[in-house]
């Protein structure tokens, strides 16, 4: 890192001066995408900036998702986003869909298993409040990047035992006959909550997608319930129009 290359006559804080520097050194690649920043005390000496500055800086560049800063290991430059293209006309499920585009897929389970349902799983799968619902909420990724959080409500005789479930719900639910044919799914902008931004991996405040998709069976009844939250920073949904006649 050559302090020359970190100077220059831009007006402002010094704070900006230096984050303008810093970003000019990962555009260039001199600091390229999963390096290490050196040290604040590193930083200042190289720049002539104090490090009350350099911490400005950095913290500034930690909020709005360039730098990420790993307890203990320091601060990193973070991967660009990988963004992918979501067709809203097709009824495929989140494996499927990564498949396609040969990425693999992970997920992080927050919760799996029978529980009481809520009233309003009660109402939109059309339960009894005696009956029981099946639940799994996890964090889905792809090529390694976190994408969305996704929490799905079943009936229990649709999906008996949500252990069976350990990489695609369609695919359990198709095994068992009951792979829906048809959704209405809603899509709704959201600020990001600081827990589900800390699972996503983005900074606080980031943009978010609440997406609900109710599913049913050729039967006409509902198979699924899920409550998601996409990243925005990550999805372009794609639909195609037609003129209808
Ligand atoms: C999609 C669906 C979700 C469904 C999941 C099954 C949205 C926006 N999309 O992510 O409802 O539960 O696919 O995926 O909610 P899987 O078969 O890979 O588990």
């Amino acid at each position: 890192l050559m302090p020359d290359q970190w100077f220059s006559q831009n007006a402002g804080p010094r704070y900006v001066q230096l984050r303008h520097r810093l970003e000019e050194a990962i555009k260039t690649g001199l600091l390229p995408a999963s390096s290490s920043l050196p040290p604040e005390r590193e930083i200042a000496e190289l720049t002539g900036f104090s490090r009350v500055t350099v911490r400005k800086a950095i913290q500034e560049m930690v909020k709005d998702g360039t730098i990420e800063q790993r307890q203990g290991s320091g601060s990193f430059v973070r991967e660009a986003t990988q963004r992918v293209e979501q067709s809203l006309s097709h009824l495929t499920s989140f494996t499927e869909d990564m498949a396609n585009r040969g990425m693999q897929t992970t997920s992080r389970w927050l919760e799996r298993g029978v529980f009481m349902p809520t009233t309003e799983e009660i109402v939109t799968l059309s339960l009894t409040p005696d009956d029981q619902v099946a639940r799994i909420y996890r964090l889905r990724e792809a090529g390694g990047q976190p994408m969305a959080l996704e929490r799905a409500a079943l009936p229990l005789d649709i999906l008996p035992n949500p252990l069976e479930v350990v990489t695609s719900l369609y695919e359990v639910l198709a095994k068992h006959g009951h792979r829906p044919v048809r959704a209405v799914q809603k899509i709704a902008a959201v600020n990001l909550e600081p827990a589900d931004a800390h699972l996503l991996s983005v900074p606080e405040g980031t943009a978010g997608l609440r997406i609900q998709r109710i599913s049913y069976l050729e039967t006409g009844r509902v198979a699924e319930f899920t409550q998601s939250i996409y990243r925005g920073d990550a999805y372009d949904f794609v639909a195609e129009l037609r003129l209808s006649d």
